[in-house]
């Protein structure tokens, strides 16, 4: 253990892999031995840039990442590429595209790129994903890009583990920018309009300046300065427009840094991941705990038949959970 955490501090990446297979496995005496590895690489204290991206299938973020990443690499700069996936099936897709699609990045000795576990239930990629970045940030990765493709709960879940989050959007006519969900809107830090480029630009261009009305009439966020979010024209294929995106991510997180929104936001969600971890324990009790399960059953048909009042069934329930000790 203390072999695998000095060399994943030395950067080695087959050792992150490792770790990262570590931290996704289903066995309790992994689960122990990814617990003590990532509380000994924690005093480590290094810290990367958390960049959350999402969008709907084929908007082109696997070709984005590509790009963009080869483009970070350049500047000397090491890239972490991780995935939330929360349905197995898609993910099997995923990975054949982006063998294909993030080729060049894949072959880059400063850029690390792991597919989405082939998980069905959110909240255990959640937890992996988290981990994942820890395990990077020790590796001393500069930046770590998650991506998640624009379905369900999984934006708000990516937006929760990252300092950055981006939308990445198609070039669109005024009737589909209705369709965007409100609430992912307000998640996002930057929208990145992609495909703009050859017959595509002129709808793109039109489509970042519609983007860039409707941020404008949101409610002004505390995190952000004058400017922000912001829409900007990019091109994958072509790589246009990805230095002036990085330079205006970088400027965000600067100034987040200086006005103590960076940590504060650091902060809030660890708390608001170690309030989760507690919740899901106690409900994995629940589910797993063969003793609590029965009593569970009893006090339930001793309910159903009006023998106990609801309330207090669930109130012995809730004392049995806080006596039975941990797992
Ligand atoms: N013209 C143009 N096409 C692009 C651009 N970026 C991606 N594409 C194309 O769009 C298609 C989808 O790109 P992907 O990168 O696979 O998209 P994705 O968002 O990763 O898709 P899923 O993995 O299915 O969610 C491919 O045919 C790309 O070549 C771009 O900047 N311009
Ligand atoms: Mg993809």
């Amino acid at each position: 253990m203390t072999d695998l955490a000095d060399k994943i501090l030395a950067g080695d990446r087959r050792s992150l892999a490792r770790g990262i297979t570590m931290v996704e496995s289903a066995r309790a005496d992994h689960r122990a031995q990814a617990t003590a590895l990532l509380d000994r690489l924690a005093g480590a204290g290094r810290q990367a840039l958390r960049i959350g991206l999402s969008g709907t299938p084929g908007v082109g973020k696997s070709t984005f990442i590509e790009s963009f990443g080869m483009m970070l690499t350049a500047q000397g700069l090491r890239v972490a590429v991780l995935a939330v996936d929360p349905s197995s099936a898609r993910s099997g897709g995923s990975i054949l595209g982006d063998k294909t699609r993030m080729e060049r990045l894949s072959r880059d000795p400063n850029a690390f790129i792991r597919p989405s576990p082939s998980q069905a239930h959110l909240g255990g990629v959640a937890r992996r994903t988290r981990e994942a970045v820890a395990l990077c940030e020790a590796a001393s990765f500069d930046v770590v890009l998650i991506e998640t493709v624009g379905v369900g709960q999984s934006e708000t879940l990516v937006a929760e583990m990252t300092d950055l989050f981006i939308l990445l959007m198609a070039p669109a006519g005024g009737d589909e920018l209705q369709g965007v969900k409100r609430g992912i809107m307000e998640m996002a830090d930057m929208i990145l309009v992609n495909k703009a480029d050859g017959d595509l630009k002129p709808a793109a261009m039109r489509t970042v300046a519609d983007y860039a009305g409707a941020l404008r009439l949101l409610r002004k966020r505390a995190q952000d300065p004058e400017g922000f979010p912001k829409a900007l024209p990019v091109s994958a294929l072509e790589e246009q427009g990805l230095i002036k995106a990085w330079d205006e991510m970088k400027m965000l997180a600067d100034w987040r840094r200086e006005h103590g929104h960076f940590t504060s936001r650091r902060a809030a969600q660890a708390r608001h991941w170690f309030e989760t971890e507690v919740r899901e324990g106690l409900l994995a009790r629940l589910h797993n705990d063969p003793a609590i399960r029965g009593r569970m059953g009893d006090l339930g048909a001793a309910v159903a038949a009006g023998e106990v009042a609801p309330a207090a069934a669930a109130t012995e329930m809730l004392r049995l959970l806080g006596a039975a000790g941990p797992e």
